[in-house]
């Protein structure tokens, strides 16, 4: 069994790594400036020509891609190649704003199957493995990202989607799964579940690949011993492909970052200044041969570390850090991406005030947002039943809007605490720990 998908790409020497991403990178960079009108506007306005653009060394003269303007060119201005060429969509969720959707030609589904691979191979499994899957499998990119490396391997695939324990443990023991691919948190329920029914001493698992939230090293060390597996990290968002951005070696120093697909530049989120290796900062990446969706120097708002020392592994491609938190108020629950403006449009609509808190914890290994929000004369009830009717309305409007399943509380008018400090308003608190 090799421990390398591909070897000759992920061992492959550095300069030769540079030139390869160099040819890559001109040529995309190209296509996206003739075909998107978007674009080449971005660029005329910060006075870019095409032949300003020569080398990979020019790529910080180039205007940066944010959230905005994909909701801008909202749902396929940023579409780099014909519509009629694309064969999948992916999208993160939210009904407003701030929805992400992703295209992909075949080619871009083969190229994002082969990080996925990669990911699996170096987490140790081959043919010989059953996979299961417990990502979403949908819109979302876990599941069938995941999926597609699994088969690219030839392992035998469990698509199981997120969700019913119960069958999933059924499954895992029944067919002997071998590596488990879920989010973390979920891994840490799993493995208190399997502990519970003592299920864990005849579990066949021998590792997983858990990403899509953030997660410390304490919890990897906790999954290891209640699943008894090595547990290895994966990083990736739709914007980019999905999961298999980077992923981490059986080193477990960081994860390695698919450097003949994407180029990673590490930038101060307040000046956009391009820092030097190794200092913190916001991970910027450049899609350097997707058909379909190729970003160029597209902000994550991840906070994050890059490392170019040699890992033991044996690949040459850079590191980065497990995520540091972020520049902008995302959170995610439960794996799903949550803005408070998203919350907030919900509140609104149904005539409340800016007065509400949001309170995020982890309860048995599960995220919780408890939504505290006051009414106001307009939109006071005053009966027990009344409130409860209505909170339970709203519950059903946020999941409608975020795709979970928020506690809302409703709280008489004057209960929240108001901003006497004059300064920034804390609306969320995230109890979680997880940076
Ligand atoms: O979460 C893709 C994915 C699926 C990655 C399965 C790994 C496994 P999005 O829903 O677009 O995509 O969310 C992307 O999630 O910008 C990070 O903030 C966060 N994130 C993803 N992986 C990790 C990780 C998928 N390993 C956003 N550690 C990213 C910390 C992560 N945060």
């Amino acid at each position: 069994m090799s421990k390398y998908y591909q070897p000759e790409i992920e061992t492959m020497d550095r300069e030769e790594l540079r030139k390869l991403q160099n040819d890559k990178f001109l040529a995309t960079f190209k296509r996206v400036y003739e075909n998107v009108e978007y674009y080449r506007n971005l660029c005329d306005e910060k006075g870019i020509k095409p032949d300003d653009i020569k080398s990979i060394d020019d790529l910080h003269l180039l205007p940066f891609i944010t959230k905005d303007d994909l909701r801008e060119c909202y749902p396929d201005g940023l579409l780099a190649c014909p519509r009629s060429e694309c064969v999948r969509i992916h999208s993160t969720s939210g009904t407003t704003g701030k929805r992400v959707v992703a295209f992909y030609t075949q080619n871009d589904i083969d190229l994002w199957e082969d990080c996925c691979a990669r990911a699996l191979t170096a987490a140790g499994a081959d043919s010989s493995d059953t996979v299961q899957i417990c990502y979403g499998y949908g819109l979302f990119t876990g599941g069938l990202g995941l999926h597609g490396g699994a088969q690219k391997i030839q392992a035998l695939a469990l698509p199981m989607s997120s969700g019913n324990t119960e069958r999933q443990i059924q499954f895992m023991s029944d067919l002997g799964s071998t590596v488990l691919c879920c989010t973390p948190s979920y891994a840490e329920y799993l493995g208190e579940i399997m502990k519970e029914q003592n299920l864990n001493e005849t579990s066949k698992l021998k590792a997983g690949i858990f990403g899509a939230e953030a997660w410390t090293q304490e919890m990897r060390e906790g999954i290891e011993k209640s699943l008894g597996i090595k547990a290895y990290d994966i990083y990736g968002l739709t914007e980019l492909s999905g999961p298999g951005v980077s992923f981490e070696c059986e080193e477990q120093k960081g994860m390695h970052i698919n450097e003949d697909h994407f180029i990673a530049e590490i930038i101060n989120p307040d000046t956009g200044e391009v820092l030097p290796m190794g200092e913190k900062g916001e991970l910027v990446f450049t899609s350097i041969d997707k058909e379909a969706f190729p970003l160029i120097r597209y902000r994550t708002k991840d906070i994050c570390v890059l490392d170019d020392t040699p890992c033991s592994c044996g690949r040459t491609f850079i590191r980065m850090a497990k995520p540091m938190g972020r520049s902008d108020d995302m959170l995610i629950i439960r794996g799903v991406n949550v803005f408070p403006s998203q919350i907030e449009a919900v509140l609104i609509q149904e005539g409340y005030g800016s007065n509400y808190q949001i309170i995020v914890s982890r309860e048995h290994h599960s995220d919780k947002l408890d939504l505290y929000v006051e009414m106001n004369p307009d939109t006071v009830i005053d009966t027990v039943k009344g409130i409860s009717a209505k909170e339970k309305e709203l519950v059903g409007k946020l999941k409608i809007m975020l795709g979970i399943v928020v506690a809302v509380h409703l709280t008489p008018p004057k209960t929240i605490e108001r901003n006497v400090a004059g300064g920034k308003i804390q609306r969320v608190i995230d109890n979680r720990n997880l940076y």
